[in-house]
């Protein structure tokens, strides 16, 4: 009832709606409107409330609420379960939980805060209380384990997507897991994956996006290499909005992969990216090698023709754009 409430609320902000009116479109009594308003009012919504006028909704928190979150969201498969917590040790870590026990594909974690956060290799990720968006999303699609890498492109493809629909930047993907505004991480996508020789358990990916950090927030060793939608763009992003465009785009993404396979996302990776043709640094995991950056293969590795002009493919590893050194 609360979320029907906060629904109207919404759809009519900025004007009153009447305690009548409320009641009558919801069936419900005046005195549960008046303590579901109670209870938006402590989470932080400004509601005015004037007798014969009814309620006004003059602000929302910057909640990531998972009631908000889902009004009016109609996907598919991603999203249709919402769990957030305020703090977390890692998002990634209660998907895993989750999912090995059994919840359904398309549930999302959400923290306000991650204590050890992390990326690739066990690296430190960086996310303040309330300033970004740390996510996990459990996929469990019915494909082979090798075929798992080509979500990392459909999930990075979505969330590069959805950034340039809400803000209007022009960020680009490097290969194979960040989301680049002129060359500094604003997003990392963590992809981990339970599988048994023939089959998928499942999938977690692990998104995390610099929303409203100033730059002085971040530690001072990424001072130089991250940037947050708020330093790109120059003005606070309300993150249930974009984060509402992330999982409708991850719903749509994810559709296609099922439906049509790999190719329309890797050619709409080729049209995103910032790392094809480029001068690249490569650091495998015994080795460093450079070279120029060719093509995303369709197994999601990175053709490189090296300086001695071999050609080859990396499956794991880090990239580093020269022309950034
Ligand atoms: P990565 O290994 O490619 O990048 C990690 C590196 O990025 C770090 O070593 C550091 O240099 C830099 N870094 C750390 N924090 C930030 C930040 N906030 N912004 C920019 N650069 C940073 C990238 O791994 C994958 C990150 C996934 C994070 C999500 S958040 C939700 C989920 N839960 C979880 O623990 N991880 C994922």
């Amino acid at each position: 009832m609360r979320e029907a409430i906060l629904k109207l609320l919404i759809d009519n902000e900025g004007k009153y709606i009447s305690g009548e009116e409320v009641s009558k479109k919801l069936s419900v009594s005046r005195t549960a409107i008046w303590k579901h308003i109670n209870s938006l009012k402590e989470e932080g919504y400004i509601i005015e409330s004037i007798p014969r006028k009814g309620y006004c909704l003059l602000e929302r928190p910057d909640l990531l609420s998972p009631e908000e979150i889902r009004i009016g969201l109609d996907t598919t498969r991603i999203g249709k379960k919402i769990i957030t917590f305020d703090s977390v040790s890692s998002t990634n870590d209660v998907a895993k939980k989750l999912a090995a026990e059994g919840a359904e594909e398309g549930t999302i974690i959400l923290a306000e805060q991650q204590l050890v956060g992390r990326g690739r290799m066990a690296r430190n990720w960086s996310s303040l209380p309330g300033l970004g968006i740390w996510m996990s999303v459990i996929l469990k699609p019915n494909i082979i384990p090798p075929r798992a890498s080509q979500l990392i492109f459909v999930n990075a493809v979505a969330v590069c997507r959805a950034i340039r629909n809400y803000t209007g930047l022009d960020v680009t993907l490097k290969w194979p897991n960040d989301i680049l505004y002129q060359s500094k991480k604003i997003c990392g996508i963590l992809t981990e994956l339970s599988a048994e020789i023939d089959q998928i358990n499942y999938i977690i990916a692990g998104i995390g996006i610099n929303v409203n950090q100033e730059q002085k927030d971040f530690p001072w060793e990424l001072q130089d290499t991250a940037i947050s939608l708020k330093g790109a763009g120059n003005k606070n992003i309300r993150r249930i909005d974009l984060l509402k465009e992330i999982i409708k785009e991850l719903d749509c993404k994810y559709d296609i992969y099922l439906k049509e396979g790999f190719p329309l996302i890797l050619k709409e990776w080729k049209i995103l990216n910032s790392t094809l043709g480029q001068e690249v640094n490569i650091t495998g995991r015994n080795e460093k090698y450079s070279g120029t950056a060719l093509d995303l293969d369709e197994d999601g590795c990175l053709v490189v023709k090296t300086e001695d002009g071999d050609v080859r493919r990396v499956i794991v590893g880090d990239v580093t754009l020269r022309k950034d050194n």
